[in-house]
């Protein structure tokens, strides 16, 4: 563990799954880290904003107004922010391809890092149905995988006009703890084939809360994590190296601390 007082600086940083909106999201955490990281540019990989929550009670504290504040600031002072939205704040989806001031708005796109590697940013909900059934899908081809992603757009849709809450893999997985490992693993295995049709080297995604950074067979799966349970956030060093941060509790007005940063060496 390391006093880490000084503003540090990187090609990207990757953020996901705030909740701003929820009790459970750690602002004041979030906050601090902001205050010690900068970035060229800045990836909210969706779930920023909980608008399901907010739709059931308005619960927005000044902490949660600080953090869009925060970002916002680095956008002024040239930042580029980029906003693909997640599950919960898919009310963002109807503005894809728009401006929100300075925050640009894509349904997904592709990071080139310092090193030449593209990798594809998606928040992965798109993905549920196709990680619920993958075998059966692989097994029907193409058509029936590009059909289920439709088909998890318009079930969750429909689910929401109907008062029900979005189906959630992480949350389901969660329920059936003995198989959570197998349905991480399916998510990750999922999105990383993605990757590989669109020719990416790899995807930066959230949804499952589960921060994590792994090369296989050339292909690059890094999870952001969430701002809820773990805070975590990924970045980009000006050297193409990815970093995962997780920011810990500033002890009693002392300065932050930074466990573990893993760092991935350019594959
Ligand atoms: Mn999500």
């Amino acid at each position: 563990m390391t006093a880490r007082a000084e503003m540090r600086h990187f090609h990207a940083l990757f953020l996901s799954d705030i909740h701003l909106g929820t009790r459970g999201c750690q602002a004041e955490l979030l906050i601090d880290f902001l205050k010690y990281h900068d970035a060229e540019t800045i990836y909210l990989v969706g779930d920023i904003v909980d608008g399901w929550r907010l739709k059931r009670s308005w619960y927005w504290p000044q902490a949660h107004n600080d953090v869009v504040q925060k970002i916002l600031r680095k956008g002024r002072k040239g930042a580029r922010i980029v906003y693909v939205p997640g599950n919960h704040d898919e009310f963002l989806r109807d503005y894809v391809g728009s401006h929100f001031g300075m925050i640009e708005v894509a349904d997904h796109c592709l990071h080139e890092a310092i090193d030449g590697r593209r990798f594809l940013i998606i928040h992965g909900d798109q993905f549920d149905v196709v990680v619920r059934h993958a075998k059966w899908l692989a097994y029907l081809g193409d058509w029936a995988y590009t059909a289920a992603l439709g088909i998890n757009t318009w079930l969750n849709a429909a689910r929401r006009r109907m008062g029900f809450p979005y189906w959630s893999l992480s949350a389901w997985a969660k329920l059936k703890v003995k198989n959570a490992v197998n349905f991480i693993g399916d998510f990750e295995s999922t999105l990383s084939a993605e990757a590989a049709r669109i020719g990416a080297d790899g995807v930066v995604c959230g949804h499952i809360h589960h921060a994590v950074m792994r090369t296989d067979d050339g292909l690059t799966y890094i999870n952001t994590g969430d701002w809820v349970e773990s805070c975590t956030a990924v970045v980009e060093n000006h050297d193409g190296t990815f970093e995962l941060i997780t920011w810990q509790q500033p002890a009693q007005g002392a300065t932050a601390t930074e466990a573990e940063p893993e760092a991935l060496a350019a594959a």
